[in-house]
């Protein structure tokens, strides 16, 4: 598995500590052994390692990470008058989000290379995800956020698994900036960050798993872009399962971004020359970002696939998520329920098998949620004040209407 550079095009041969091309210093990509795609290869077992021979290295630590759930939405899908709409859950990932696929990945490499500790640094889920994966492995986890910005569940996670944690005052991007220079002049420390090609290939699991319960692509995958690399990886996915003949065609890649943090939008649909937004700003904290490291691969996915890129307001997101929850019992973080808050105000034309990629569980953002309609109140401890309660207070909130009340 050779490496090649995303800008110059730089050919580099297979190397876990190689972050970036060493002739222009851009973004490498991992190119299949053409062996491997020429041949047949056989898939066996469960989750992200079943795609062993298409994955780079072995699973060395594993926490049961791929296999989730692709959701019908019918309640869903017909409010937006999609014929076949798909949720992919992967918050049901171990540490509740799609980073698992790649940790697996990222880490089992790590431990081969004899790296000493890893790194990264995060809007939340990316730590979480490291911190779990480093404390299997039994390797230091070392973690920059941006202070006060992290999500609660995110956070208590990488406190949980027992990473150092470095909240750093200012965004995120400048966190980025910080552990790159930390990584560049400290060979020991592995980064983890998706600038790392070897952890996005665990990430383009998700799209052979979505071939494989559907049997073909789905004419669209929606999924929201912070940093880009799932974008990139997924796409990647569904570009080597069709060189395997595993599928007929591509889909359409569509990047949903927040209203308040979308540089990559502005490229894709505006035409900007710089992929760069100064204090990016959205409730969805995941990809509060301004400066994504895998734009080039993300302007390509989207490019090449014939998709677009969109934004969304902060409170399309949250009704978005109220949608989720409540219609199709999916509880997902704000990031995650973007995609459904972009097919609210634009049709995908022609798009009548649509997978929206749900990329984080709810109970990551629990204060997310304090902005939704309560229907929550206190009540003393007898019967009769229940039953007023329910009648009284909120009619026909009985099981479909019925006046619990009487
Ligand atoms: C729920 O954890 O960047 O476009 O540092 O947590 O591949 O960056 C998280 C990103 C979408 C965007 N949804 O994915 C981090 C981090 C959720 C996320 C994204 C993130 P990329």
């Amino acid at each position: 598995m050779d490496l090649r550079c995303v800008a110059c095009g730089e050919r580099s041969p297979h190397d876990p500590l190689l972050l970036s091309c060493p002739r222009c210093g851009e973004a490498l990509e991992v190119l299949l052994a053409p062996e491997v795609l020429a041949g047949k290869p056989e898939f066996a077992g469960r989750g992200v390692w079943r795609y062993g021979p298409l994955l780079p290295g072995g699973p060395a630590v594993s926490l049961g990470e791929g296999d989730t759930g692709l959701h019908r939405c019918e309640r869903l899908g017909r409010d937006l008058g999609i014929p076949r709409l798909f949720v992919k859950n992967e918050g049901e990932n171990p540490t509740g989000s799609f980073k698992d696929r790649g940790m697996t990945v990222g880490i089992s490499l790590a431990i081969a290379a004899g790296v000493r500790a890893v790194a990264c640094a995060s809007t939340g889920n990316t730590s979480a995800s490291m911190a779990a994966y480093a404390a299997r492995a039994g390797l230091p986890a070392f973690v920059l956020v941006p202070a006060g910005r992290v999500a609660a569940g995110k956070l208590s996670q990488a406190v949980a698994h027992g990473a150092a944690i470095a909240e750093v005052e200012g965004s995120f991007d400048e966190a980025m900036e910080l552990v790159l220079e930390l990584a560049r002049t400290r060979r020991e420390v592995y980064l983890l960050n998706s600038i790392n090609p070897y952890r996005l290939e665990g990430q383009k699991t998700l799209a052979f798993e979505v071939c494989e319960a559907l049997g073909e692509a789905p004419d669209a995958v929606v999924l929201p872009m912070g940093n880009a690399g799932n974008v990139s990886a997924v796409w990647k996915g569904f570009q080597e399962f069709r060189a395997l003949g595993r599928i007929g065609r591509l889909p359409r890649m569509i990047g949903v971004q927040a209203e308040g943090a979308a540089p990559l939008v502005r490229v894709l649909r505006d035409g900007a020359s710089e992929c760069r937004v100064e204090r990016p700003e959205t409730v969805a904290t995941a990809i509060r970002i301004g400066a994504p490291v895998n734009w080039r691969k993300a302007v390509a996915a989207v490019r090449l696939s014939g998709g677009e890129a969109g934004t969304v307001t902060d409170a399309e997101i949250l009704a978005a998520q109220r949608d989720l929850a409540r219609l199709e019992g999916l509880f997902v973080e704000p990031a995650a329920a973007s995609p459904i808050a972009y097919l609210r105000k634009r049709r995908i034309p022609e798009a009548a098998t649509v997978v929206c990629v749900a990329t984080g569980h709810g109970l990551k953002d629990p204060d997310a949620v304090g902005t939704a309609p309560v229907r929550r109140r206190r009540v003393p401890a007898n019967l009769e004040a229940l039953r007023a309660a329910f009648s009284e207070v909120w009619p026909g909130s009985g099981a479909h209407g019925l006046p619990i009340g009487s």
